[in-house]
């Protein structure tokens, strides 16, 4: 990690901490770590999700703690992530992704409104940021489309990205009580929000082309998985009046 000048942050005095999923993520983690600010977070928590590559070794060399989860899948790993960070108590919990395609010097976007205006959900959009050609396949802007689109008809929360950068207060995350385990992890934290009526908005975050293979919107069977899971979780939230714990 290292330095920037966000003294505006170190006074706020807030506890914040990153959760990074990573599987098979060694050409890039070094990279996103690199460029996460001590002056701003606490920890970096990079959670390998059975990794066979060094995503591992790469994360402990740049001081990373590394958590191991076996079971697959994007939300395992968030899950894991927050099962050791939550008993910390840590004010604030960003999600990053480990493919380098987010730009963590943008944390302080994310953050200002949950510092600064009380708000307890930030999503960081690529809709609405810059996106380098290429960077996003047309199925997840469309599925980022269709998703946001039913989520404003159910709940009425102007969402335009279901992005994996992100901010949360811990105190809403408890709240929110997060369960998926794969795909379906970033649209149900949005969803649960809406549901509760938190604070929730969005700030523009830049995106590019990922370091090496996509897992999810890039293949084929990724895009069908991950499309069906959040189609099902929104129409399950939107059709039963089951709360979220
Ligand atoms: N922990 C964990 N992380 C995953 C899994 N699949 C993908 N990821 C991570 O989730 C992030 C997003 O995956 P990515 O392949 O970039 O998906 P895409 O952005 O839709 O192309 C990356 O940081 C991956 O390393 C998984 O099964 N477990
Ligand atoms: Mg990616």
């Amino acid at each position: 990690m290292h330095d920037i000048s966000t003294t505006e942050f170190r006074l706020n005095s807030a506890r914040i901490a990153v959760i990074i999923p990573a599987f098979n993520e060694e050409g890039s983690i070094g990279q996103v770590l690199d460029d996460i600010s001590s002056d701003i977070v606490e920890e970096v928590i990079v959670v390998n999700n059975a990794s066979s590559d060094r995503t591992a070794e790469e994360a402990e060399k740049l001081n990373a703690t590394v958590l191991t989860e076996t079971r697959r899948g994007y939300g395992s790993a968030c899950l894991k992530g927050l099962e050791y960070a939550m008993p910390k108590g840590f004010d604030v919990i960003v999600f990053l992704d480990a493919d380098y395609s987010d730009h963590p010097e943008e944390m302080p976007s994310l953050l200002r409104p949950i510092l600064e205006e009380k708000y307890d959900l930030v999503i960081g959009s690529r809709s609405i940021g810059q996106r380098e050609k290429g960077a996003m396949p047309p199925q997840a802007i469309f599925g980022n489309w269709l998703a946001t689109l039913l989520i404003r008809l159910f709940w009425g929360y102007r969402f335009t990205d279901l992005g994996p950068f992100r901010a949360v207060r811990t105190e809403a995350l408890k709240q929110i009580g997060m369960e998926d385990t794969n795909y379906g992890w970033t649209v149900e934290m949005q969803i649960k929000a809406a549901r509760l009526g938190l604070k929730a908005t969005e700030v523009p975050v830049s995106y590019r082309k990922r370091i090496g293979v996509s897992k999810i919107s890039g293949t084929i069977p990724g895009s069908l998985k991950a499309g069906w899971k959040i189609l099902y979780t929104i129409f399950r939230y939107g059709f039963t009046r089951e709360r979220p714990k």
